[in-house]
């Protein structure tokens, strides 16, 4: 059995977060993964307040277990899911893609912890001092934004810059990554692209089987020229958007108009050619749609197998 610190940090049994991946990560999937021991997070991505206190209650009634919130810095609501989160008394808030030090205070003071993915040590130093209760080191193999460190590197210099807990992000996708993410330091793994082909994830079908399909190198990063750079698989869309980035005829905001609304398309409609798929490298890993249980059972079952006695959280 593998049990860390945080599991008691958290209230959960297994030491693994979901991604708050933007228009996947539903009350569906979040109480999943919490029903199945670990902690699922509802991703607010670029929704409004209003959408995530629907889903926060919908998730109530879906577990009794503890569940969290992602919260995405870019969104032009974050303002109001960040008084949502407090409103409907979240106890635990992720954030990606940006500084949560402006809501820091006003979390803290509510008893919220909070996890902020974190892509260097200079970041994770900063939301040591605002109050983080642990951090998500998040290498560049993962979908989605993405920092410029892979986990391999990222994972062991975090845990030196900080004395939180670190949990370890990005290329995670069974037994072996876990144990890896431990043998580094963390003391708990976040996992994204394995969970969109979890039967109760409810994105199209179209989106599970493209990523049951992808090769290792079937992911692109496209939006550097913006300063947000996104993995995705390679489909027409991000083929084209790559191009654009380097074509000095079109401006930031038609570059920028372009991408609106293909992950929307993508998870919803299943669009494969007008859709960008998030997805991390690992994706030749994922094998097949199955339970969140199923998944959470497997990944630590492997992880134990691959550590035997290693690792002082193996008991
Ligand atoms: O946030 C993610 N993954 C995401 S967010 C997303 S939606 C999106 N929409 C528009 C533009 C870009 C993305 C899809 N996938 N992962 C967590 C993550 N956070 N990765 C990297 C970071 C990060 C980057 C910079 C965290 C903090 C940070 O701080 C920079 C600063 O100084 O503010």
């Amino acid at each position: 059995m593998i049990r860390t610190p945080l599991c008691d940090l958290l209230g959960i049994e297994y030491p693994i977060l979901q991604g708050g991946m933007a228009w996947v990560a539903d009350a569906s999937l979040a109480s999943a993964v919490s029903n199945a021991g670990g902690l699922g997070l509802i991703a607010a991505g670029n929704a409004p307040g209003a959408w995530v206190r629907e889903e926060i209650k919908k998730a109530k009634t879906m577990t009794d277990k503890p569940f969290g919130v992602n919260i995405m810095l870019l969104s032009p609501f974050a303002d109001e899911v960040a008084q949502a989160v407090i409103d409907e008394k979240i106890t635990v808030v992720t954030t990606g893609a940006g500084n949560p030090s402006k809501y820091m205070k006003d979390w803290l003071k509510a008893g919220i912890k909070v996890i902020p993915v974190v892509p260097s040590t200079a970041m994770a130093k900063l939301v040591e001092r605002a109050g983080a209760s642990a951090v998500i080191a998040e290498g560049g193999e993962s979908g989605g934004h993405v920092g410029d460190l892979t986990t391999i590197v990222l994972v062991p210099q975090v845990c030196d810059a900080v004395t939180l807990p670190v949990i370890a992000a990005g290329g995670i996708a069974d037994g072996r990554g876990v144990a890896a993410a431990l043998i580094l330091g963390a003391v708990g793994v976040q996992v994204g692209t394995r969970f969109l082909v979890a039967s109760e994830c409810t994105i199209h079908q179209n989106y599970k089987n493209k990523i049951l399909k992808a090769k290792d190198i079937d992911t692109i990063v496209t939006g550097k020229r913006l300063g947000h750079p996104v993995r995705s698989l390679k489909t027409g869309f991000s083929r084209e958007y790559f191009q654009k980035e380097y074509d000095s005829g079109i401006s930031d905001e038609e570059l920028e108009s372009f991408g609106v609304g293909a992950l929307r398309k993508a998870v919803k409609e299943g669009d494969e050619k007008n859709g960008c798929f998030l997805s991390g490298q690992i994706a030749s890993m994922v094998k097949k749609e199955q339970p969140a249980a199923e998944i959470v059972e497997e990944m630590f079952t492997g992880a134990e197998i691959v550590l035997g006695g290693a690792c002082k959280w193996v008991k």
